[in-house]
């Protein structure tokens, strides 16, 4: 017979989702395949996203699923129904195509006001850093309007997902903020300061809300 200590300890593990969102050409895939640690080669192979790829990844012992949504016009109008399950946003940036940066504003804004999104957490890349005329990060915050972001924790780096530079502060970011969404464990969740001192200890509150 099953104890229930066992049943416990062979539940599946939580997997999470990691949305990856932006324009068409922003380096979504490429940036999916980085993360999938894929070679070199496959990197530079990847073609235009028909609808959305999935990967299932570990990431450091955590089960994520990677949804690389395609960023072609009418596809975005379908990125909604992958919102109700995701747990961190990726919005990919090309850093090199100046010219799109408000049709990219204004994608972000539509995302960004939608109530399931509403705190999820966000980090923005500034892909294509090896690309010649790159924007630096700084710019494309200024630009985007970043700053009035408010209400959710968020983050920028620059990257070339091609080159694999700045993938590793990526893989460290979802990896923290995930942390924070991993149910606690059957111990911890006993032997807590509640359960061993009773509902009025102080050391019992938890932190509230994420920082970033
Ligand atoms: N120079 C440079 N090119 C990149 C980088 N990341 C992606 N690219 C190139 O940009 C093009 C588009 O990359 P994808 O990863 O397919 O872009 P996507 O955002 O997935 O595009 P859709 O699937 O159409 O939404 C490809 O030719 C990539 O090789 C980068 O960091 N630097
Ligand atoms: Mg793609």
């Amino acid at each position: 017979m099953t104890t229930l200590l066992g049943k416990l300890r062979k539940a599946p593990k939580k997997e999470f989702n990691v949305l990856i969102l932006g324009l068409n050409n922003a380096g979504k895939s490429t940036l999916a395949a980085r993360l999938g640690l894929e070679t070199d080669d496959a990197v530079k192979q990847v073609t235009p996203t028909v609808d959305l790829t999935e990967r299932h990844l570990k990431f450091k012992k955590m089960k994520v699923c990677l949804r690389d949504l395609s960023g072609q016009c009418r596809m975005r109008k379908s990125w909604h129904s992958f919102y109700k399950d995701a747990n961190v946003l990726i919005f990919v940036i090309d850093s090199a195509d100046a010219s799109r940066l408000s049709e990219a504003r204004c994608e972000l804004c539509e995302v960004l006001l939608d109530e399931r999104l509403s705190h999820v957490p966000l980090l923005l890349l500034a892909n294509k850093q090896d690309a010649f005329g790159a924007l630096p990060s700084s710019m494309i915050v200024e630009l985007l309007g970043l700053n009035r972001i408010e209400g959710r924790p968020w983050k920028i780096y620059e990257c070339s997902s091609l080159a694999g530079v700045g993938i590793d502060n990526t893989v460290n970011w979802i990896y923290e903020r995930l942390k924070k969404l991993r149910p606690a464990s059957v111990f911890s969740r006993f032997f807590t300061p509640y359960f061993l001192f009773g509902p009025t200890c102080l050391l019992d509150r938890r932190p509230g809300g994420m920082d970033d």
